[in-house]
């Protein structure tokens, strides 16, 4: 008995200098030259997370946004006071270059694994600043393909700058009152305001936007319905695809053309300011065609789904170190909690869920680089439609289980607000939830193989690469998989056969699955490709863990 016993715990770690499966997946992933470039910035950033980026968001999630409507002689003043420590951390973002890395030519096809690494070992300690990170890089995509010259030049530049003094952020306002996965009803209609200027057609937005995060971005892209004298398009097919600069008055009475309604009260995330806005008629431009607005903003939910599968892989990470740092620190029944057999299995659990998270990130970005650069063949960029919503949807669930479990190793300090933990499982709840829900991606991912046969393409992938496998990998795993994968296939053609309502209700298995399974295919092909004890240790870790039951 030691009256005077104070338990200690370590602060969230530098991934980058603890993560064996972050730097296995760099190893084999990066080409000699891209990795000399991008070496020295991990480290700086890695080293950095502990320290200025720690203190920054520490200081953000104390000091939370708060709206204040009415200035004090009642006037609307609308105004977002936020923590200076958010400014600082957007200053970070620019000055690490963390949306740059995906626009650096100098990073070939590999620019968009090169920014997975960075945004990895970023985002867990970013509180929360991975979300208008993520609509940036987005909007700067949708931008230099679909806007106009003048528009994408004054804005692109700025969008993916890493100069904090010019480096802007975006938002994305899509979700109204009627629904925020099924956005057919939206109710924001668009008046034209002028025509034909060098930026592109001017519009009026008129309507509530319900959810918009990083509600202080300096632009936005909004879906709107184009009201020409009163002629409407009902549904998706009727919603044109805007950009809005987000502007005070000039007086600092409010926004222009914007209200904002009250920031909403979230479960996590609680240092981002989410907002509903009233649109006033503020001043937006057509991106794209008139009617296109799904297929237009869908360029976009496709990185900000990249980045969502980025953060879930990075929280899990951070969770899984901290849990065994702790181990190391923690003794019950006589013995440090590592050296327990039980809770060192299940430290190793969640360390392959983290690496098999990653891994399914660092092929979509190795895919989106590719298809960005335009080198992707047919096969690839098949396979990358249906891979995204498939690793958002399962990192999304993966990243709640795993961090859950690794509160539950802290005991009752898990559950304990002050030790910081219990915001690891606030914030991640949002993944799943935010950027499609999992049934939402699962039925995406069905239409993108009616259209594309993109899940055939992830099917045929799968096949080939199990087959491939060498024979040196553990064998129980190895046949787990392989069997698996075998019975994936054999369930996907009695979905496809039965079609209708039984393949509808059959999808999100079938989705899930197949994550978990191209997650253990490319930790089997990672371990393969580095001959580490520690990775092949991981794959079959990761294979009892999601693939069957732990015996
Ligand atoms: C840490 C990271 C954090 C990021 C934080 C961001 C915070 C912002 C918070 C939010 O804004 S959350 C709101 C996010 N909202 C969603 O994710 C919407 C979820 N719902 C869907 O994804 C629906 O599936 C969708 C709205 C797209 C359905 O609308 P529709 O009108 O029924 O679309 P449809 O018919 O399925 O697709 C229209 C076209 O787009 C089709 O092409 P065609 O017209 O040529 O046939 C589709 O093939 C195409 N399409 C759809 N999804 C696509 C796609 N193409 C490529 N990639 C995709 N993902």
């Amino acid at each position: 008995m030691n009256p005077a016993f104070f338990q200690d715990m370590a602060p969230p770690p530098d991934l980058y200098a603890v993560d064996r499966a972050l730097a296995a997946e760099l190893r084999w992933r990066l080409p000699a030259d891209v990795a000399v470039i991008m070496g020295p910035r991990y480290e700086a950033l890695g080293k950095a997370t502990t320290g200025e980026l720690l203190a920054l968001s520490e200081e953000a999630e104390r000091d939370v946004p708060r709206h204040v409507p009415y200035g004090p002689w009642g006037r609307r003043v609308d105004e977002l006071r936020l923590s200076p420590a958010w400014k600082g951390l957007k200053e970070f973002s620019a000055s690490h270059g963390l949306v740059a890395a995906g626009y650096d030519p100098r990073l070939g096809s590999h620019r968009r694994v090169a920014q997975a690494a960075m945004l990895h070992v970023f985002s867990a300690t970013s509180a929360s600043a991975m979300c208008p990170l993520a609509m940036t890089d987005a909007a700067a995509r949708v931008l230099t393909d679909l806007a106009p010259a003048p528009l994408r030049d004054r804005l692109v530049p700025r969008l993916t700058s890493s100069e904090p003094a010019s480096f802007i952020t975006s938002g994305q306002w899509m979700t109204e009152r009627t629904g925020g996965s099924d956005v057919s009803g939206t109710s924001t209609v668009a008046r034209r305001l002028q025509s034909g200027t060098p930026e592109g057609d001017v519009y009026g937005l008129h309507g509530v936007k319900w959810f918009t995060s990083a509600t202080t971005s300096e632009m936005a892209l909004a879906l709107g319905r184009i009201d020409d004298d009163g002629a409407v398009v009902d549904g998706s097919k009727g919603l044109s695809l805007f950009c809005v600069d987000v502007t005070r008055n000039d007086d600092d009475s409010g926004y222009l053309g914007i209200t904002v309604n009250r920031l909403k009260d979230k479960l996590g995330t609680r240092a981002l300011p989410t907002a509903e806005l009233t649109l006033t008629g503020v001043p937006a431009r057509l991106l794209g065609e008139p009617g296109q607005g799904v297929r237009s903003i869908v360029g976009m939910l496709n990185i900000t789904r990249f980045y969502n599968a980025i953060a879930a892989s990075s929280a899990m990470a951070q969770a899984v170190f901290r849990a065994r740092a702790y181990s190391w620190k923690r003794s019950a029944f006589g013995l440090p909690l590592a050296g327990q057999p039980l809770h060192a299995a299940t430290l190793d659990a969640v360390e392959a869920d983290a690496a098999g998270a990653l891994a399914l990130v660092m092929e979509l970005g190795w895919l989106m680089g590719k298809a960005e650069t335009g080198v992707a063949s047919d096969d690839e960029k098949r396979r990358l439609r249906a891979l995204i919503p498939l690793a958002k949807l399962t990192t999304g669930k993966q990243v709640v289980s795993c961090v859950s479990e690794c509160l539950e190793c802290f005991g009752g300090a898990g559950y304990v607000e002050d030790t910081g933990l219990p915001r690891m499982l606030r914030d991640a709840q949002v993944l799943p939830i935010w950027e499609g829900t999992t049934n939402v991606l699962s039925l995406d991912v069905l239409r993108a193989e009616q259209r594309d046969q993109a899940f055939s393409a992830v099917l045929s992938w799968l096949s080939d690469g199990v087959r491939g496998l060498s024979a040196t990998l553990p064998t129980s795993a190895l046949l787990t998989l392989q069997d698996t994968a075998t019975r994936l296939v054999l369930a996907a053609q009695a979905a496809s056969a039965a079609g209708g309502s039984i393949l509808e209700s059959r999808a999100r298995a079938l989705a899930l699955t197949t994550g978990y399974a191209a997650e253990a295919l490319l930790l089997a092909q990672t371990a393969e490709k580095s001959g580490k004890s520690d990775a092949v240790q991981r794959f079959a870790d990761f294979v009892s863990h999601r693939l069957c039951l732990a015996v």
